[in-house]
């Protein structure tokens, strides 16, 4: 028995027993769509909880204390392949690694804050005492720069709950993560595979690597830190029970849709939800503040998406769509405060007025943003293209930007009311497949990360050969810190 195994069977209380009698179900075929529920066939029990991207924060045990080392930092988050951002998070990413323990637990969080202002963190949902609430100024003296906080709870609460800086600006810049409960009582039904996705948008010009936290337009939107199609797909075998906990700790609320199946909202960011009072659906809405916990059998086999279905949050560097498209040599990249909410200042007074160009996003004028960087959004040569952005010069790698085939485009299109809409925002010249090729992505359609952008992600729905084969090629990858890893242990 590995390490790794004695150290997931410790920290989730798991018997031996449990681990041999899946691990040995799991070798026989699966895939049969009729199974109702799992294919664990025994007594349920807590899967870890899979955070794609992200991964666990690791304790250590101190007597009966479970003590997690929490550090507040300056992060670079790489959202795309092309954008990396400058971030606050948490022990190197934004959000920050997801914490597991067990109702029951004693925790320990020695919190350090490596940040340049004073901050706290607020332990979401928790019913503890007020000294652990982490609301600064109120509940406790902010922590600060080079301060330490130690946070102690008595876990006795059971479902999806969150950690994150009470400071508002400062959660916009990314300082939020998951906070686990396991049941002492096992859920019923068992789940083969748990995963959480945290929702979350940034503000960041073109050119700039710093979000503003301030707008309240966002250009990226992201699933546990990452920009479809950089987002990692989760894994799983036909048959499968699932669960995904969604999170939203942002400014927008997100309808979660998921293609090809219809599942059960089980529970919330206040717990379990009675069997009694499960709701059926295909989108889940999950406003700013809240955790839906959704569940279904995966009975039906093919890559299916998962996505937020507010349209803008399906793009990434999403633009405003007024004024001069694509008859100007380029648009400017962010307009000030006023111009951006609306507040229109050229001649005539209107959005489509020879004074306005469509903007990338709204800026603060002067801070942090570009009102005369021109960038593009049109049908030019890839030249003209790659003149404009010199942010996207670097590692352009397979990116086939500017080509997009001439038999795609009508002759007429630039006659037509509305012409552009997604002809160069997504399709064959946005491929970039090989730039964010991985394991979990072996067997998709050539071409499919052209159409993959913003909130969007795949749940995976394999055959057990090719369930086994992708997960094979998990195995072989060795990822230091894999967020995969207990599902590959028991692989
Ligand atoms: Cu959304």
């Amino acid at each position: 028995m590995s390490n790794r195994r004695t150290f997931i069977q410790k920290a989730f209380g798991l018997g031996a027993g449990m681990f041999a009698a899946s691990r040995a179900f799991a070798d026989s075929p699966s895939g049969s769509s009729s199974r109702p529920y799992s294919t664990h066939p025994g007594l349920a029990f807590n899967m870890p909880v899979v955070t794609a991207d992200i991964g666990d924060l690791p304790y250590t045990m101190d007597g009966n204390t479970k003590v997690f080392h929490l550090i507040a930092e300056v992060v670079k988050q790489q959202i795309s392949p092309l954008k990396t951002i400058d971030a606050w998070g948490f022990n190197g990413s934004a959000p920050g690694p997801t914490i597991q323990v067990n109702q029951g637990d004693r925790v320990r969080v020695i919190f350090d804050n490596r940040l340049p202002e004073p901050t706290s963190i607020h332990w979401h949902g928790f019913e503890d005492t007020i000294q652990n609430d982490g609301q600064p100024g109120i509940s406790q003296e902010s922590v600060k720069p080079g301060g330490r906080f130690v946070y102690e709870f008595n876990i006795h609460q059971a479902g999806t709950y969150f950690y994150h800086s009470h400071m508002a600006m400062q959660e916009m810049a990314g300082m939020l993560g998951a906070f686990i409960m396991h049941p002492k009582q096992p859920f019923q039904p068992h789940c083969d595979k748990d995963f959480l996705i945290h929702l979350q948008e940034y503000a960041v010009l073109p050119n700039n690597t710093v979000p503003n936290t301030m707008n309240m337009e966002f250009n990226w939107l992201v699933l546990n830190g990452k920009s479809g199609p950089a987002t990692t797909p989760l894994i799983v075998r036909l048959g499968d029970r699932v669960r995904i906990r969604f999170v939203n700790l942002g400014m927008d609320h997100h309808p979660m849709h998921m293609h090809g199946h219809t599942f059960y909202t089980t529970g919330t960011e206040g717990g379990r939800i009675p069997e009694a009072g499960w709701w059926p659906g295909n989108t889940v809405l999950v406003g700013v503040a809240q955790a839906r916990d959704v569940e279904f059998v995966a009975n039906n086999p093919g890559d299916w998406m998962i996505h937020c279905h507010l349209p803008h949050h399906m793009m990434n560097q999403m633009s405003s769509n007024a004024g001069k498209m694509t008859r100007t040599a380029g648009m400017p990249a962010g307009g000030d405060m006023n111009t951006g909410m609306g507040m229109l200042q050229g001649i005539p007074g209107a959005p489509m007025g020879e004074d306005y160009s469509p903007a990338l996003g709204r800026g603060l004028g002067g801070v942090g943003n570009s009102s005369d960087m021109a960038t593009t959004n049109g049908p030019l040569s890839q030249k003209k293209a790659m003149d404009a952005m010199p942010g996207m010069q670097h590692g352009m790698g397979s990116m086939q930007m500017g080509r997009m085939a001439q038999d795609d485009i009508a002759k007429n299109a630039n006659d037509v009311p509305n012409f552009p809409q997604d002809a160069y925002m997504e399709g064959p010249m946005m491929t970039m497949d090989e730039m964010v090729d991985r394991p979990e992505n072996y067997g998709l359609r050539p071409g499919w990360s052209g159409f993959m952008q913003g909130m969007m992600t795949f749940v995976r729905v394999l055959p057990a050969d090719k369930y086994d084969e992708v997960i094979a090629r998990m195995k072989q990858a060795k990822r230091p810190n894999d967020p995969y890893a207990t599902i590959l242990e028991r692989a």
